[in-house]
């Protein structure tokens, strides 16, 4: 069995700048005022399929985090429940806690992966609007689609959890926030525009461009 100890000093979050995925991470800890080491990896030059990186985390994946000497959580959400856990952002009443997952699990079945896929390949790869011509349709009617289940819950509560920010808005937010950099246009969701504005006025928040003063380029 693993060791449970956790005797490192400083978290390590293995993260891409511009990935909404890794975004999450960096703005629950900046919420929390939890200190970290950052290594930069670029997925677009392999950074995370090197033979030491699928050591760490076998999916290949980023974000990852170094919880403890040579143990990594890996998936944007789990790590947000670990890192919050104990804080306001985790919710821990079984009902609310419920309500988080639920919101988190969406995100990850319904946002991610139509908003997810079309910023990546619109806003990140040279020529990627041509080279997914044929998914893109897909994946902007399910974005849409996304959108307005998130604009019905909002257009009755402030966040998506109770009546505060939760860990829930920070997975929805990553790439909601990001939408109109790959053709989604959120005129039609006021309500959706509005919480977006409320967690940017969030103590704490940081943008997506903002890096901690420690950061490291891969090994
Ligand atoms: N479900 C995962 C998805 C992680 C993910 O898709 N990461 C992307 C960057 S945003 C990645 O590392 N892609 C590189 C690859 O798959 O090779 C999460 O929420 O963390």
């Amino acid at each position: 069995m693993k060791s449970q100890k956790n005797d490192i000093s400083m978290y390590t979050l293995y993260s891409m700048q511009r990935s909404g995925n890794s975004y999450k991470v960096r703005l629950a800890l900046a919420r929390l005022g939890i200190p970290y080491k950052l290594v930069e990896i670029d997925i677009l030059r392999g950074e995370s399929r090197t033979p030491e990186f699928l050591a760490k985390n076998p999916s290949g994946q980023i974000p990852l985090l170094e919880v403890a000497p040579n143990r990594h959580i890996a998936e944007s959400n789990a790590i947000l429940w670990y890192v919050a856990g104990g804080s306001t952002l985790a919710p821990e009443d079984r009902i609310a806690r419920a309500e988080a997952l639920q919101w988190m699990f969406f995100e990850q079945h319904s946002l991610e992966p139509n908003i997810g896929a079309a910023y990546f390949w619109l806003a990140l790869i040279k020529g990627g609007r041509d080279l997914q011509r044929h998914t893109l349709d897909d994946w902007m009617e399910n974005g849409y689609h996304a959108l307005g289940v998130m604009e019905k819950h909002l257009a009755g509560n402030r966040f998506f959890v109770g009546d505060h920010y939760t860990i829930a808005d920070i997975a929805l937010y990553a790439y909601t926030h990001l939408s109109g950099q790959c053709d989604f246009d959120l005129a039609r969701f006021p309500a959706v525009r509005d919480w977006l504005a409320r967690v940017a006025a969030e103590p704490g928040h940081v943008t997506i461009d903002w890096q901690p003063d420690t950061v490291e380029a891969a090994r």
